[in-house]
């Protein structure tokens, strides 16, 4: 009975919490469309030393580095100078759906010592011809993306887990989150990495993960305008891309980059931070990642620097209670991914992360995707389930809470679809 009892108190604590992710008015948190404060974004054509580029050609030689640098400097921080080796192996592969496709393990070995060591999990159709590929992190561990029993452990930090060890018990269990058979079938390859590889998701200074890599003698941390872990993060998939590159089954001119939630954070900026990313997907990103900052709506920046300090770079939490002078917005960052094709997906119950915020950064990108072309985003989202798209953005909230689903993969693949046959 006593257990019943402890069941049922845990069960509606479990419901309290998730209700609380997804509809809650959390203590200075604002929810409400009609409280959003008014604001002004800064200008992203407008060139530092006055007046606005007006051509792709301009955008590309003189402003778009201004934009980069003050995303590098305010928001996520700059890749340290100091060049760090790394090193790739396949050291297995085997068949799978029916001989259909080619699954196989890469290990990364960022540094000279064997003290940083990540896996990539490459999952191909076998078409006979390189296929484009979609490349992404996973939150727990390669093992807990497929059931499959031969995709090895991490022994790598995990959160939310005993002693923050992997197990066998994970397997599968994000399994909902990575349709593997759909994506092969549909001609895609599939590649994921697990975060925690590359740098666990814990504060500790800077001590684990690749950070202390790239530190100068006598460097404890990085600098105030240096990386913080979705700097790290994002550099380590283009690592992941210097790879697929290399392999004789993926097209390494097709590659898109993809991420849900903190790492859809991480997918955004790894697509602004390196051009030979074919497509940049966030799903469900939020604050720090589609959302306008300025809209304060749903997770704000005080909030993301104080529960995530070691996410950004140590000059973003001096905009936590100013964020209206934060020189740069997210709509920035959507900027620096044209003319390359960019997709932003939002939920319908996820407010945390400000679904019309994600759908305005997109549109607030008119004005450089306008140099290449592109038809503007209206100024309203599209009703939930359906998207909208030009040539090169796309756009849907789905139904429903914080998550990436089969039906958000559908929706990417479609508009993966829709730019190889442009
Ligand atoms: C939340 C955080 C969000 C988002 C999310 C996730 O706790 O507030 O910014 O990143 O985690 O990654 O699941």
């Amino acid at each position: 009975m006593l257990i019943r009892v402890n069941t049922l108190v845990g069960l509606i604590l479990v419901v309290c919490f998730m209700s609380q992710r997804v509809t809650a008015q959390r203590p200075g948190i604002n929810q409400d469309e009609s409280k959003v404060p008014s604001f002004k974004l800064p200008e992203v054509l407008k060139l530092n030393g006055g007046g606005f580029v007006e051509t792709a050609e301009a955008w590309e030689s003189k402003r778009r580095l201004e934009v980069f640098n003050a995303m590098a400097d305010n928001v996520y921080g700059h890749v340290p100078k100091r060049k760090v080796s790394v090193n790739f192996k396949v050291v297995s592969s085997w068949d799978i759906f029916e001989g259909t496709a080619i699954r196989k393990v890469v290990k990364i070995v960022f540094g000279d010592d064997q003290t940083n060591i990540a896996t990539l999990l490459v999952t191909v159709p076998k078409t006979g011809s390189p296929v484009p590929c979609f490349l992404g992190y996973n939150f727990h561990g390669n093992h807990t993306t497929t059931d499959d029993p031969k995709v090895p452990i991490t022994k790598s930090w995990v959160r939310k887990q005993k002693d923050n060890r992997a197990t066998e018990s994970g397997r599968g269990t994000s399994a909902s989150r990575w349709p593997y058979r759909e994506i092969v079938d549909a001609g895609y390859g599939l590649a994921t990495i697990y975060y925690g590889d590359v740098d666990p998701d814990v504060h500790d200074e800077f001590k684990n993960g690749i950070h202390p890599l790239f530190f100068e003698s006598g460097q404890t941390k990085p600098k105030e305008t240096e990386w913080g872990s979705i700097g790290a993060w994002a550099w380590a998939l283009s690592r992941c891309l210097d790879y697929l590159i290399e392999d004789q089954q993926v097209d390494g001119s097709k590659v898109a980059v993809i991420g849900h939630s903190r790492l859809g954070k991480t997918s955004l900026w790894a697509g602004a931070s390196d051009p030979r990313f074919w497509i940049t997907i966030s799903n469900n990103s939020g604050c720090g990642g589609a959302a306008l900052s300025r809209r304060q709506f749903g997770e704000t920046v005080k909030v993301i620097n104080r529960v995530f300090p070691h996410w950004f770079c140590d000059r973003f939490p001096s905009f936590s209670d100013r964020v209206e002078s934060l020189p740069v917005d997210q709509h920035m960052l959507m900027a620096l991914i044209a003319p390359r094709a960019v997709y932003v997906a939002s939920a319908t119950k996820d407010l945390w992360a400000d679904p019309r915020g994600e759908y305005l950064s997109l549109q607030n990108a008119n004005g450089v995707f306008a140099l290449y072309g592109d038809p503007a985003l209206g100024a309203d989202p599209p009703a939930a389930d359906k998207s909208v798209k030009t040539s090169l953005r796309g756009y849907h909230t789905r139904t429903g809470k914080h998550d990436i689903t089969l039906y958000d993969w559908q929706q990417y693949v479609k508009f993966a679809k829709a730019q190889l046959d442009k």
